[in-house]
């Protein structure tokens, strides 16, 4: 590299990744109003974007931003960008798969039993001094029950693998079947959430997968039915979601996504028989310091001429 490239920060990433980029590029690093005017400044000489998923990295961005080469997202899933568009002006967008793939097996797992046996639900029990009153209630179990997962990428296979040390029958919902893998496989989400009593959503976000989960996969999961949604909120249908916990429809939710995150309806909060936490799934020192790794390796390698290390195959 001669001369320090521009770069844009759709506001921080993470500390470490903020001061690499500063030791080597110009960043211009902000949201909101202050995005506004950096682009309105220094839109011409901006190369790259690399964002959190912040804000929706879409049209009316790309257009404003004519030199743009690339979009490096910190996450795996980059349904915040719009890869169509940014593949039509020949922009490289990257993200940052596999180095999360064990830090969200583990979580899954930590989710599903915390719903299931009610875990911050107990927690709260013994800290209001409800113990010396009567023993927690008893509960549901892991045992007896089927599992089903919806989606079988990286994560999910991840996911499946750790279920197979709990002795539980699992199953996938994938549009293709994946014939290295021994579970059921499932081409319609109605059809396996019927057989199921536990559905693990792990599809990837974006218009394809918007409402998957809906009114009728609920209701085919059923009375005993514990969903669980590491992916995003998008593919949950959140109204039907509440309206079939309250009516009972379903047991239990174990949500670490939400559709309009930061916001968490009131009534989610409200309710008792779910386990609600703020998008944590990565949130390990351990992995996000992969992440940020990964993210700088894209952008470094991409500006020293040798293309991204991971990049979205059809912007590839
Ligand atoms: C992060 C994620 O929370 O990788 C993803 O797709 O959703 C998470 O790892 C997010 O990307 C960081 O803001």
């Amino acid at each position: 590299m001669t001369e320090r490239a521009t770069i844009l920060s759709l506001g921080s990433i993470m500390p470490s990744v903020d001061t690499a980029l500063d030791k080597t590029f110009i960043v211009w690093r902000g949201l909101g109003g202050v995005l506004d005017e950096i682009i309105n400044v220094h839109a011409p000489m901006i190369r790259a974007l690399v964002t959190r998923g912040a804000m929706p990295v879409d049209t009316a961005l790309i257009d404003r931003l004519p030199c743009l080469e690339l979009i490096a997202n910190f996450g795996v899933g980059y349904d915040s960008v719009d890869v169509a568009a940014a593949a039509a002006r020949g922009i490289v967008v990257t993200n940052t798969p596999d180095v999360l793939n064990d830090e969200m097996g583990d979580f899954t797992i930590g989710l599903l039993l915390a719903t299931i046996r009610r875990l911050p639900q107990a927690d709260r029990y013994l800290r209001a001094g409800q113990w010396a009153q009567g023993a927690f209630p008893l509960g549901a179990s892991l045992r007896g029950r089927r599992i089903g997962i919806a989606g079988m990428g990286r994560i999910g296979r991840v996911v499946a693998h750790r279920l197979s040390g709990f002795d539980v029958p699992v199953a996938y919902y994938a549009r293709n079947r994946n014939s290295d893998l021994p579970y059921r496989h499932y081409r319609d989400l109605c059809a396996l959430a019927g057989d199921v009593d536990i559905l693990i959503v792990v599809l990837p976000g974006g218009a394809a997968t918007h409402h998957a989960v809906d009114a009728a996969v609920l209701a085919a999961l059923g009375r005993d039915g514990v969903l669980i949604n590491v992916a995003r909120g998008s593919v949950v249908d959140e109204v039907a979601l509440i309206d079939a916990l309250s009516a009972g429809r379903i047991l239990a939710a174990g949500l670490d996504v939400f559709a309009a995150e930061p916001l968490v309806p009131a009534t989610l909060i409200g309710m008792d028989n779910v386990v609600l936490l703020p998008h944590i799934g990565t949130a390990t020192h351990h992995t996000r310091g992969l992440m940020g790794e990964l993210l700088l390796r894209n952008v470094m390698s991409w500006f020293e001429g040798i293309g991204p290390v991971t990049p979205i195959a059809i912007t590839a």
